[in-house]
Protein backbone atom coordinates (compact mmCIF):
# COMPACT_ATOMS: atom_id res chain seq x y z
CA UNK A 1 0.00 0.00 0.00
CA UNK A 2 1.40 3.16 -0.99
CA UNK A 3 2.04 6.59 1.25
CA UNK A 4 2.49 10.44 0.41
CA UNK A 5 6.01 9.40 2.02
CA UNK A 6 6.08 7.00 -1.36
CA UNK A 7 5.86 10.13 -3.26
CA UNK A 8 8.26 13.01 -2.01
CA UNK A 9 11.10 14.03 -4.07
CA UNK A 10 13.76 16.34 -3.57
CA UNK A 11 13.80 19.23 -1.72
CA UNK A 12 11.84 21.86 -3.07
CA UNK A 13 13.35 25.83 -3.95
CA UNK A 14 9.65 27.27 -3.94
CA UNK A 15 9.54 30.40 -2.64
CA UNK A 16 7.76 29.80 1.33
CA UNK A 17 3.70 30.43 1.29
CA UNK A 18 4.20 29.52 -2.89
CA UNK A 19 0.71 28.34 -4.22
CA UNK A 20 2.71 25.53 -5.74
CA UNK A 21 3.14 23.78 -2.68
CA UNK A 22 -0.84 23.31 -2.30
CA UNK A 23 -0.39 21.71 -6.16
CA UNK A 24 2.37 18.97 -5.16
CA UNK A 25 0.45 18.08 -1.75
CA UNK A 26 -2.83 17.54 -3.63
CA UNK A 27 -1.36 15.73 -6.48
CA UNK A 28 0.47 13.86 -4.14
CA UNK A 29 -2.66 12.93 -2.30
CA UNK A 30 -4.40 12.33 -5.43
CA UNK A 31 -2.59 9.31 -6.58
CA UNK A 32 -1.55 7.37 -3.09
CA UNK A 33 -5.62 8.11 -2.66
CA UNK A 34 -5.61 6.23 -6.32
CA UNK A 35 -3.63 3.52 -5.08
CA UNK A 36 -1.07 4.33 -7.63
CA UNK A 37 2.64 3.36 -7.87
CA UNK A 38 5.82 5.70 -8.49
CA UNK A 39 6.65 3.66 -11.73
CA UNK A 40 3.35 3.63 -12.88
CA UNK A 41 3.32 7.78 -13.32
CA UNK A 42 5.18 9.35 -15.93
CA UNK A 43 5.62 13.61 -14.70
CA UNK A 44 5.84 15.69 -17.73
CA UNK A 45 6.49 19.23 -17.67
CA UNK A 46 8.09 22.32 -19.40
CA UNK A 47 10.01 25.49 -17.59
CA UNK A 48 8.91 27.53 -15.29
CA UNK A 49 8.12 26.85 -11.24
CA UNK A 50 5.54 24.84 -11.68
CA UNK A 51 7.38 22.64 -13.99
CA UNK A 52 9.84 21.92 -11.09
CA UNK A 53 7.06 20.06 -9.79
CA UNK A 54 7.94 16.72 -11.06
CA UNK A 55 11.25 16.83 -9.35
CA UNK A 56 9.76 17.36 -6.00
CA UNK A 57 7.95 14.12 -6.07
CA UNK A 58 8.53 10.37 -7.40
CA UNK A 59 8.16 8.63 -10.46
CA UNK A 60 9.35 8.90 -14.04
CA UNK A 61 9.87 12.26 -15.07
CA UNK A 62 10.32 14.20 -18.71
CA UNK A 63 11.21 17.53 -18.30
CA UNK A 64 10.99 19.58 -21.66
CA UNK A 65 10.91 22.71 -23.01
CA UNK A 66 9.22 25.94 -21.69
CA UNK A 67 6.06 25.79 -23.46
CA UNK A 68 6.48 22.13 -24.61
CA UNK A 69 5.20 19.63 -21.99
CA UNK A 70 2.47 18.38 -24.04
CA UNK A 71 4.31 17.14 -27.04
CA UNK A 72 6.59 14.51 -25.21
CA UNK A 73 3.48 13.87 -22.84
CA UNK A 74 1.58 12.46 -25.91
CA UNK A 75 4.63 10.72 -27.43
CA UNK A 76 5.33 8.66 -24.30
CA UNK A 77 1.80 8.20 -24.15
CA UNK A 78 1.75 6.56 -27.22
CA UNK A 79 4.40 4.57 -26.91
CA UNK A 80 3.28 3.33 -23.53
CA UNK A 81 -0.60 4.09 -23.14
CA UNK A 82 -0.81 1.65 -20.06
CA UNK A 83 0.94 4.55 -17.95
CA UNK A 84 -0.39 7.26 -16.69
CA UNK A 85 0.80 10.87 -17.75
CA UNK A 86 0.38 13.79 -15.71
CA UNK A 87 1.82 17.24 -17.24
CA UNK A 88 2.45 20.45 -14.32
CA UNK A 89 3.39 23.55 -16.29
CA UNK A 90 2.35 27.19 -16.14
CA UNK A 91 0.13 29.45 -17.58
CA UNK A 92 2.98 30.89 -19.93
CA UNK A 93 4.29 27.72 -20.97
CA UNK A 94 0.96 26.18 -21.76
CA UNK A 95 -0.94 28.90 -22.80
CA UNK A 96 1.50 31.21 -24.59
CA UNK A 97 4.65 29.74 -25.82
CA UNK A 98 2.54 25.93 -26.21
CA UNK A 99 -0.34 27.52 -26.87
CA UNK A 100 -0.42 25.76 -30.46
CA UNK A 101 -0.05 22.25 -28.56
CA UNK A 102 -2.93 23.20 -25.62
CA UNK A 103 -5.13 23.54 -28.74
CA UNK A 104 -4.51 20.25 -30.65
CA UNK A 105 -4.23 18.01 -27.37
CA UNK A 106 -7.89 18.50 -26.71
CA UNK A 107 -8.73 17.96 -30.22
CA UNK A 108 -7.22 14.91 -30.07
CA UNK A 109 -8.10 14.12 -26.52
CA UNK A 110 -5.24 11.77 -25.46
CA UNK A 111 -5.30 10.55 -21.81
CA UNK A 112 -3.14 12.54 -19.96
CA UNK A 113 -4.00 14.70 -17.22
CA UNK A 114 -3.02 18.21 -17.66
CA UNK A 115 -2.38 20.19 -14.49
CA UNK A 116 -1.77 23.67 -15.03
CA UNK A 117 -0.55 25.90 -12.64
CA UNK A 118 -2.27 29.51 -12.75
CA UNK A 119 -0.49 32.03 -11.33
CA UNK A 120 -1.37 34.50 -13.91
CA UNK A 121 2.19 35.60 -14.26
CA UNK A 122 5.63 34.55 -15.69
CA UNK A 123 6.81 33.44 -11.74
CA UNK A 124 10.51 31.74 -12.52
CA UNK A 125 11.26 34.60 -15.01
CA UNK A 126 10.51 37.30 -11.92
CA UNK A 127 7.10 38.51 -12.79
CA UNK A 128 6.08 39.06 -16.65
CA UNK A 129 2.43 39.14 -17.52
CA UNK A 130 1.88 35.64 -18.90
CA UNK A 131 -1.84 34.91 -21.58
CA UNK A 132 -3.65 35.15 -18.57
CA UNK A 133 -2.54 38.43 -16.99
CA UNK A 134 -6.01 40.88 -16.57
CA UNK A 135 -5.90 43.66 -18.76
CA UNK A 136 -4.19 46.51 -17.15
CA UNK A 137 -2.51 45.00 -14.69
CA UNK A 138 1.17 46.80 -14.58
CA UNK A 139 4.19 44.93 -14.14
CA UNK A 140 7.69 45.27 -14.74
CA UNK A 141 7.33 44.53 -18.11
CA UNK A 142 4.21 45.82 -18.84
CA UNK A 143 4.56 49.41 -17.63
CA UNK A 144 1.57 51.18 -18.96
CA UNK A 145 -0.38 47.76 -17.99
CA UNK A 146 -1.52 44.83 -20.33
CA UNK A 147 -3.44 46.47 -23.30
CA UNK A 148 -5.41 43.45 -24.25
CA UNK A 149 -8.01 41.25 -23.17
CA UNK A 150 -6.31 38.06 -21.11
CA UNK A 151 -6.94 34.40 -22.74
CA UNK A 152 -9.93 32.50 -21.13
CA UNK A 153 -8.30 29.09 -21.06
CA UNK A 154 -11.69 27.24 -19.71
CA UNK A 155 -13.59 28.89 -23.14
CA UNK A 156 -11.17 28.16 -25.69
CA UNK A 157 -10.85 23.99 -24.54
CA UNK A 158 -15.15 24.02 -23.71
CA UNK A 159 -15.31 25.48 -27.50
CA UNK A 160 -12.98 22.71 -28.81
CA UNK A 161 -15.06 20.15 -27.13
CA UNK A 162 -12.06 19.16 -24.79
CA UNK A 163 -13.44 15.90 -22.82
CA UNK A 164 -13.24 17.39 -19.36
CA UNK A 165 -12.47 21.06 -18.18
CA UNK A 166 -12.02 21.69 -14.53
CA UNK A 167 -11.02 24.58 -12.46
CA UNK A 168 -9.21 24.17 -8.79
CA UNK A 169 -8.14 26.70 -6.11
CA UNK A 170 -5.03 25.51 -3.74
CA UNK A 171 -7.17 27.50 -1.33
CA UNK A 172 -9.51 24.61 -1.39
CA UNK A 173 -7.41 21.66 -1.13
CA UNK A 174 -9.76 18.69 -0.49
CA UNK A 175 -11.85 19.71 -3.94
CA UNK A 176 -8.41 20.39 -5.68
CA UNK A 177 -7.16 16.54 -5.09
CA UNK A 178 -10.83 15.31 -5.81
CA UNK A 179 -10.66 17.50 -9.11
CA UNK A 180 -6.90 15.91 -9.94
CA UNK A 181 -8.53 11.95 -8.96
CA UNK A 182 -11.09 12.77 -11.11
CA UNK A 183 -8.91 14.23 -13.90
CA UNK A 184 -6.25 11.14 -13.12
CA UNK A 185 -9.67 8.57 -13.59
CA UNK A 186 -11.04 10.38 -16.65
CA UNK A 187 -10.26 8.57 -20.04
CA UNK A 188 -9.20 11.74 -22.18
CA UNK A 189 -7.33 14.82 -21.81
CA UNK A 190 -8.44 16.60 -18.55
CA UNK A 191 -7.72 19.87 -17.88
CA UNK A 192 -7.10 21.25 -14.49
CA UNK A 193 -6.59 24.92 -14.55
CA UNK A 194 -5.45 25.30 -10.97
CA UNK A 195 -5.29 29.35 -9.58
CA UNK A 196 -2.41 29.21 -7.77
CA UNK A 197 -0.89 32.25 -6.19
CA UNK A 198 2.92 33.91 -6.95
CA UNK A 199 3.39 35.49 -2.86
CA UNK A 200 6.68 36.74 -5.34
CA UNK A 201 5.35 38.72 -7.94
CA UNK A 202 2.00 38.34 -8.22
CA UNK A 203 0.64 40.96 -5.64
CA UNK A 204 -2.47 41.30 -6.89
CA UNK A 205 -3.99 37.62 -7.69
CA UNK A 206 -2.97 36.98 -4.02
CA UNK A 207 -5.32 34.00 -2.04
CA UNK A 208 -7.29 36.53 -0.40
CA UNK A 209 -8.54 38.02 -4.42
CA UNK A 210 -8.99 34.61 -5.34
CA UNK A 211 -10.73 33.25 -1.44
CA UNK A 212 -13.00 36.83 -1.87
CA UNK A 213 -14.27 35.92 -5.75
CA UNK A 214 -13.87 32.16 -5.93
CA UNK A 215 -16.91 30.11 -5.27
CA UNK A 216 -18.15 26.24 -5.74
CA UNK A 217 -19.99 25.51 -8.45
CA UNK A 218 -23.45 23.91 -6.25
CA UNK A 219 -23.92 20.01 -6.80
CA UNK A 220 -26.74 19.78 -8.81
CA UNK A 221 -24.64 21.53 -11.47
CA UNK A 222 -24.62 19.46 -14.89
CA UNK A 223 -21.18 19.42 -16.58
CA UNK A 224 -22.60 17.79 -19.36
CA UNK A 225 -24.48 21.31 -20.73
CA UNK A 226 -21.99 22.95 -23.40
CA UNK A 227 -23.92 26.15 -23.05
CA UNK A 228 -24.32 26.29 -19.14
CA UNK A 229 -20.38 25.45 -19.43
CA UNK A 230 -19.51 28.12 -21.54
CA UNK A 231 -21.06 30.94 -19.83
CA UNK A 232 -19.42 29.48 -16.17
CA UNK A 233 -15.78 29.88 -18.19
CA UNK A 234 -17.15 33.23 -19.19
CA UNK A 235 -17.49 34.10 -15.77
CA UNK A 236 -14.55 36.02 -13.99
CA UNK A 237 -13.60 39.17 -12.20
CA UNK A 238 -16.12 39.32 -9.14
CA UNK A 239 -16.90 36.06 -9.30
CA UNK A 240 -15.05 32.50 -10.21
CA UNK A 241 -16.45 29.17 -10.36
CA UNK A 242 -14.58 26.21 -8.78
CA UNK A 243 -15.07 22.38 -10.08
CA UNK A 244 -15.77 20.23 -13.53
CA UNK A 245 -17.48 22.83 -15.76
CA UNK A 246 -17.26 20.71 -18.46
CA UNK A 247 -17.11 16.57 -19.09
CA UNK A 248 -17.82 15.37 -23.06
CA UNK A 249 -17.25 12.11 -23.06
CA UNK A 250 -15.40 11.12 -26.55
CA UNK A 251 -12.67 8.46 -28.04
CA UNK A 252 -9.47 8.90 -26.95
CA UNK A 253 -6.81 9.56 -29.53
CA UNK A 254 -5.17 6.20 -28.47
CA UNK A 255 -7.63 3.88 -29.48
CA UNK A 256 -7.37 5.83 -32.72
CA UNK A 257 -4.25 4.29 -33.92
CA UNK A 258 -4.71 1.05 -35.10
CA UNK A 259 -1.00 -0.17 -34.06
CA UNK A 260 -1.88 0.03 -30.55
CA UNK A 261 -4.88 -2.28 -31.06
CA UNK A 262 -1.63 -5.01 -30.27
CA UNK A 263 -0.67 -3.37 -27.29
CA UNK A 264 1.97 -0.54 -25.96
CA UNK A 265 4.33 -0.22 -28.67
CA UNK A 266 7.12 -0.79 -26.06
CA UNK A 267 6.13 -4.45 -25.32
CA UNK A 268 5.41 -5.34 -29.16
CA UNK A 269 8.10 -7.13 -30.98
CA UNK A 270 10.31 -5.21 -33.36
CA UNK A 271 11.38 -6.49 -36.96
CA UNK A 272 14.34 -5.09 -37.72
CA UNK A 273 14.34 -6.34 -41.27
CA UNK A 274 10.85 -4.41 -42.16
CA UNK A 275 12.97 -1.31 -40.83
CA UNK A 276 15.51 -2.22 -43.67
CA UNK A 277 13.13 -2.68 -46.15
CA UNK A 278 11.61 0.97 -45.61
CA UNK A 279 15.02 2.20 -45.66
CA UNK A 280 15.72 0.93 -48.77
CA UNK A 281 12.67 2.59 -50.16
CA UNK A 282 14.67 5.72 -49.55
CA UNK A 283 18.04 4.45 -51.18
C1 LIG B 1 11.79 28.54 -25.43
C2 LIG B 1 11.88 29.38 -24.21
N1 LIG B 1 11.23 30.55 -24.18
C3 LIG B 1 11.27 31.31 -23.07
C4 LIG B 1 11.99 30.90 -21.99
C5 LIG B 1 12.07 31.78 -20.77
N2 LIG B 1 11.11 31.37 -19.79
C6 LIG B 1 11.41 30.42 -18.89
S1 LIG B 1 10.17 30.16 -17.79
C7 LIG B 1 9.23 31.35 -18.55
C8 LIG B 1 7.88 31.74 -18.07
C9 LIG B 1 7.35 30.85 -17.02
O1 LIG B 1 6.01 31.18 -16.75
P1 LIG B 1 4.94 30.07 -16.54
O2 LIG B 1 4.96 29.08 -17.64
O3 LIG B 1 3.65 30.74 -16.25
O4 LIG B 1 5.48 29.28 -15.26
P2 LIG B 1 5.68 29.81 -13.76
O5 LIG B 1 7.13 30.09 -13.61
O6 LIG B 1 4.83 31.01 -13.57
O7 LIG B 1 5.22 28.65 -12.95
C10 LIG B 1 9.88 31.92 -19.63
C11 LIG B 1 9.32 32.98 -20.49
C12 LIG B 1 12.66 29.67 -22.06
N3 LIG B 1 13.34 29.18 -21.02
N4 LIG B 1 12.59 28.93 -23.18
S1 LIG C 1 8.32 33.11 -7.76
FE1 LIG C 1 6.13 32.81 -7.41
S2 LIG C 1 5.62 30.90 -8.51
FE2 LIG C 1 7.83 30.97 -8.22
S3 LIG C 1 8.22 29.82 -6.33
FE3 LIG C 1 8.11 32.02 -5.80
S4 LIG C 1 5.96 32.33 -5.23
FE4 LIG C 1 6.06 30.40 -6.36
MG1 LIG D 1 2.88 31.27 -14.41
Amino acid sequence: MVTVKDFIGEESAWCPGCGNFGILIALQKAVVELNLEPQQILFVSGIGQASKLPHYIRGHIFNGLHGRAIPPAIAAKLVNHEIKVIITDGDGGTYGEGGNHFIHAIRRNPDITLIVHNNQIYGLTKGQASPTTDQGVVTKIQAHGVPVPAFNPLAVAIALNASFVARGFVGEPEQLKNLIKQGIQHQGLSLIDVLQPCVSFNKINTYQWYRQRAYKLPDDYNPKDKAKAMEKANEWGDHIPLGLLYLNLRPVYEEQIPVLKNGPLVKQPVDVSKIAQVLEEFC
